[in-house]
């Protein structure tokens, strides 16, 4: 058996390779989601304005069957104009690939693609989430489970704007999915910049997104947390001594890491303990 095979761009596939700068591009946003001539126009500009900066592009799709990391010029002018051509999510990928058939590529089949590739990083406009009435119609994006497997850092302007918010953030604090503002607290509403619902962090500065996400890859979550899982299982380690030995485990798994990220945390939280106890003091005084 071999994997699904998945063509990546030599130009892609070097910069990986030399840990040079390399983004993530999505094609659903110009097969489906905008408008002819404009969805070429925007997504030849994604292009150039990465390449402009020294990042190199990705933009991800399936070309004849093809999952390709890296399409061309030719090959985006291709799907951009492509008629009937599928939206292919992540469980579209292998029937649209068998099939020898076009897709653009939505969020969860981009990211899959994404870090199959080596991308770290993926930018886009709206994620997908859940749909108003879907505790009734089970309708919510695959986009969140497969964010929630897939360690890729999705730029973004929060969800599709038809989206019910309140219950999508709801499901990725759910599936472990980190939500983080840059330079707001805000959750975005994809054409507003509030949604009016708060966010728990913030970064102000692309190093410090880069540390988080430095400290994200460095505990490698859900992995790590299977194999946790699989072991104190397998000892029959249950109840109260559950958490000691997964702490215990996922400290040796990452070679400290995770401590110096637990202690970080901590620091912070004893800071913002201090702070908030002298604003307690002051407001006690002062009443
Ligand atoms: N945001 C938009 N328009 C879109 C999408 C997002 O404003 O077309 C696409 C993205 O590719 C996203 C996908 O991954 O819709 C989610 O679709 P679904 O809810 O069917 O999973
Ligand atoms: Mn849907």
């Amino acid at each position: 058996m071999t994997g699904l095979p998945i063509r990546i761009s030599q130009e892609v596939a070097e910069a990986v390779a030399a840990g040079a700068p390399v983004v993530a591009l999505e094609s659903t946003i110009f097969t489906h989601g905008l408008p002819r001539p404009r969805n070429l126009e925007v997504a030849l500009e994604a292009e150039e304005r990465l390449r402009a900066t020294g990042v190199v592009p990705a933009t991800i799709g399936v070309h004849a069957g093809v999952p390709t990391v890296g399409l061309s010029t030719a090959q985006i002018e291709e799907l951009s104009a492509a008629e009937g051509l599928d939206k292919a999510s992540l469980r579209d990928l292998p029937v649209v690939a068998a099939l020898g058939k076009h897709g653009g590529t939505t969020v969860a089949a981009t990211a899959f693609l994404a870090h199959r590739a080596g991308v770290r990083v993926f930018s886009t406009g709206g994620l997908g989430g859940v749909h108003f009435g879907a505790s009734e119609s089970f309708d919510e994006s695959a986009d969140l489970t497969t964010l929630a497997a897939t360690p890729v850092t999705v730029i973004s302007a929060g969800v599709k704007s038809i989206l019910d918010i309140r219950a999508t953030l709801e499901r990725f604090e759910t599936l472990n999915i980190p939500v983080i503002g840059y330079r707001t607290r805000r959750y975005p509403g994809f054409y507003i910049t509030d949604s009016g619902h708060e966010i728990a962090y913030r970064v102000d500065t692309p190093e410090e997104a880069a540390r988080v996400i430095e400290a994200r890859d460095g505990l490698d979550l859900p992995a790590l947390l299977t194999r946790a899982w699989a072991e104190a299982d397998a000892r029959g380690i249950k109840g109260n001594a559950s958490t000691p030995f997964l702490l215990d485990f996922i400290q040796r798994d990452t070679q400290g890491r995770s401590l110096e990220v637990n202690i970080e945390v901590y620091r912070g939280n004893v800071r913002l303990g201090g702070e908030i106890a002298t604003a307690l003091a002051a407001a006690r005084n002062e009443g």
